[in-house]
């Protein structure tokens, strides 16, 4: 058994193996919650291989929070939850979370990179968002994913961590309806493939 964990976690991990694949940056308050405990990060083992994930690094240049032990399967995905109990209260116990330590890298409403790093320190994905992503040109609105209940998804799970690969999640199986207005609230697609792959 010691020897078969040794062997996973001395598995090289490289850039691309495993990517940012959703994050919600900024969850709609009247539906969902507040920042503090429903920001979530969604991670892809695009790999071939198992991937151990303890000792992975999610940092935003100034809090840093490191991953428990969780073996990802190949084309896999799983949650970093900001607050796992509330996540699970809004989302059910269905999606896979990967629990962590240290502090939550809070995801800001405006603009923020996010830094994947592996246990020994290289980095293996980044992503620089900003809430200007998914509004039209021309366009005075806020973008969905913020705070209107979207996510923010990545289109080709393989490609860059560009603009144009970076799109709000569509309305579909959405939990809830926000009480105001009627309007389904879709939250995002956590652990499973993104509504615009
Ligand atoms: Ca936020
Ligand atoms: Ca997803």
């Amino acid at each position: 058994m010691l020897l078969i964990s040794l062997a996973v976690s001395l598995f090289l991990v490289a850039p691309g193996d495993i990517v940012i694949t959703e994050i919600m940056y900024n969850p709609d308050g009247p539906t969902l919650g507040s920042d503090d405990l429903f920001e979530w990060v969604e991670l892809c083992n695009l790999g071939i291989e198992p991937l151990q994930m303890e000792g992975m690094m999610l940092s935003d240049g100034g809090n840093q929070l490191f991953l428990d032990a969780f073996e990802l399967a190949p084309m896999a995905r799983v949650v970093v939850a900001a607050d796992p109990a509330s996540f699970t209260g809004a989302y059910g116990t269905s999606v896979p979370l990967v629990l962590w330590e240290g502090e939550w890298t809070k995801l800001s409403n405006s603009s923020d990179t996010l830094i994947l790093y592996s246990a020994s320190g290289g980095v293996l994905d980044e992503l620089a968002y900003s809430d200007n992503w998914g509004v039209a040109e021309g366009d005075t609105t806020r973008s969905d994913a913020d705070g209107r209940g979207s996510s923010l998804e990545k289109i080709v799970a393989a490609g860059g961590g560009e603009e144009y690969n970076w799109t709000p999640s569509i309305d579909y199986s959405c939990p809830m309806s926000d009480p105001e207005t009627g309007v389904l609230k879709c939250w995002g697609t956590p652990g499973a493939v993104n509504s615009v792959e």
